[in-house]
């Protein structure tokens, strides 16, 4: 039920009813409510930016300005060229908009300009005066707006709903198909869609990052684990023998485990058929019951034989002892000495020795474990949908067609290169890769800048502005190409530790599983879900490190730690929980 929605105030207006802007505008006075604190899990642990997979351009690219004069393969959206406004926070790298070779080629292909007006700071403040002074112009990009919010404030009439307009956006509607949890976190209580997330698709940032030391293992003649008790083995070998091979048995640390690199859990908890992801901290685990039922994981018997695995690692000096307290540089300086030998990251073994990408070599990948309580070999994928709205489109746009047509046009193939990497023949080229046998569509790398890279988001692309579909030409190859070739030397040390994850993953039996999804939250229920989820995560987070390093005991103390959990409101939680999943299987069923 609106109270005094944009849309009805017109007609209160018109019928000379008392309802100031600013009454109407003091609607949306917070902002923070729609992302819980901690809630960019997905973001952890620095994807590293790619583009400069493959090294030199042609060096011959001079699109300045003018545009190529090609024309869309999807055709014109507007015959008569238009212009639409566009806000944000400043892209990224991005140091001059009008030198983007997009403004041009959008203009010239598809009839539509964009006139941007980007925020160097202070992104979120802006973001709630333009709001509140009714303001929106007629897209906001990278836009990072809570769910809740976005949905309040669409149904305060200050954004468009996009679901008036889904017969035109047929290339959005194939991607709901395929992501029908996308579809799911976009779609308000009321079935409105007022913006929308990005979706990334790339199966190397949705699957486990887990390596395991080829070196060590070669050294002491030892097989890649496939199940618990396996590894534990492996693990075991390393701390008892010299599998660094520096003449020193007791400087081996078998397992990294540190905040930063808690993605070693995936594999493990995935051992006992959990999958890791939530909806908040790694260490907050929802799943859902078959019939729909919403559970904490974190009190089951299968996490505790987690946690008591991980005791195990502890007790015995199979891991990182100073798993709570060490630093990242001395992790780096560690790995860098050869001391470590199993560990999951979120970007990459050599970026964690700050080596090169050949280093990843020295490495294999872990998957599929599986122990006396899960026998199935499975990987769990991570929600490719984005945390928060990236795009949104201002009500008052006097193009609403052209507008989502425009943005349609960037879930077509021509288009996602288009938000991505700019056009063929203009931006970049299709270099043919033999390695891996497939076109890569490689930035070129005109004068005047550093890299390929740096072209990409200074001369090229609005850096993210419009990537609503995150793909990546190579990493999704290394999915594709037969299984072999993932184990050529040149392609091991060129790929890295993608290789090495597409080759653990694609092993013979492995299932893809999908982890909890993500769901949205009305703002009532973030509000009232906030203070329960940060005592709840803070309780589980300390419980964790205490059952692992041994202060509490999994057996005396099991019961008393489910009883705190049920005194601190997990039962309000997870009804919280419940509902938006009940909304999110509404759409997705
Ligand atoms: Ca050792
Ligand atoms: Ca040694």
């Amino acid at each position: 039920m609106r109270k005094c929605s944009k849309k009805l105030l017109a007609v209160l207006t018109a019928a000379a009813m008392a309802c100031g802007l600013a009454a109407c505008g003091g609607d949306s006075k917070e902002s923070s409510s729609g992302a819980p604190a901690g809630e960019s899990r997905a973001e952890e642990g620095g994807k590293e930016e790619e583009g400069s997979d493959a090294a030199e351009g042609s060096g011959e690219g001079e699109a300045e300005s003018g545009g190529s004069g090609e024309a869309s393969a999807a055709g014109r959206i507007s015959q008569e060229q238009i212009t639409l406004e566009v806000t944000g926070p400043q892209p990224s790298g991005l140091e001059d908009w009008t030198k983007l070779a997009v403004i041009e080629e959008y203009a010239d292909r598809l009839g539509i300009r964009l006139n941007c007006n980007f925020y160097q700071t202070d992104w979120e403040t802006q973001r709630t005066l333009m709001v509140a002074d009714d303001k929106v112009p007629d897209l906001v990009i990278n836009a990072g707006i809570g769910i809740g919010d976005m949905n309040k404030w669409g149904e305060e009439g200050y954004f468009l709903n996009l679901k008036d307009y889904i017969h035109l956006m047929p290339n959005m509607q194939k991607t709901f198909e395929e992501y029908p949890g996308l579809e799911a976190f976009v779609t308000a209580s009321d079935g409105s869609i007022y913006g929308l997330a990005r979706v990334s698709v790339d199966l190397t940032d949705r699957l486990s990052r887990t390596y395991i030391n080829r070196k060590w293992l070669e050294n002491l003649n030892l097989e890649v684990p496939s199940t618990i008790d396996e590894l534990y083995d492996v693990l075991k070998a390393f701390k008892e023998q010299d599998a660094n091979g520096n003449g020193d048995p007791n400087d081996e640390v078998p397992m990294l485990y540190q905040a930063s690199y808690y993605a070693v859990e995936n594999v493990l908890l995935n051992a006992y058929g959990i999958r890791m992801g939530g909806v908040g901290s790694p260490g907050y685990l929802l799943e859902a019951e078959e019939d729909g039922k919403v559970y904490l994981v974190n009190t089951t018997d299968a996490y505790r034989e987690f946690l008591r695995f991980m005791h195990r690692l502890y007790a015995e000096g199979l891991m990182e002892q100073q798993a709570y307290t060490i630093t990242s540089d001395e992790i780096t300086s560690k790995q860098q000495g050869d001391v470590y030998g199993f560990f999951g990251c979120g970007s990459a073994p050599f970026v964690m020795a700050n080596r090169d990408i050949s280093y990843d070599a020295e490495w294999v990948g872990l998957a599929g474990l599986t122990s006396s309580l899960h026998s199935e070999k499975t990987a769990p994928l991570a929600t490719p949908v984005g945390s928060s709205i990236t795009i949104a489109v201002g009500a008052d746009t006097e193009h609403p067609e052209e507008v989502v047509k425009f943005l349609d046009y960037f879930y077509s193939e021509e288009g996602k290169l288009a938000a991505t990497r700019g056009y063929e023949g203009v931006t970049f080229d299709y270099v043919h890769d033999d390695e891996l046998d497939f076109d890569n569509p490689q930035m070129r790398c005109p004068e005047g800048y550093a890299s390929d890279e740096e072209y990409r988001y200074k001369g090229a692309v609005i850096n993210t502005g419009f990537n609503l579909v995150e793909e990546n030409a190579v990493r999704a190859a290394l999915f594709e190409v037969p299984m072999d070739t993932l184990l050529r030397d040149n392609v091991v040390k060129t790929y890295g530790w993608a290789a090495l994850t597409a080759y653990a993953n694609r092993q013979e039996g492995i299932s893809f599983v999908d982890m909890f999804p993500r769901i949205a939250y009305t703002t009532e229920e973030a509000d009232a879900r906030l203070t329960l989820y940060n005592d709840i995560n803070k309780y589980l987070e300390t419980t964790k490190a205490q059952f692992i390093t041994g202060e509490l005991d999994l057996d005396a103390d099991w019961d008393n730690y489910v009883g705190t959990l049920d005194q601190m409101g997990l039962a309000d939680l997870l009804a919280i929980e419940q509902g938006a999943y009940d909304r999110y299987l509404s759409v997705v069923q």
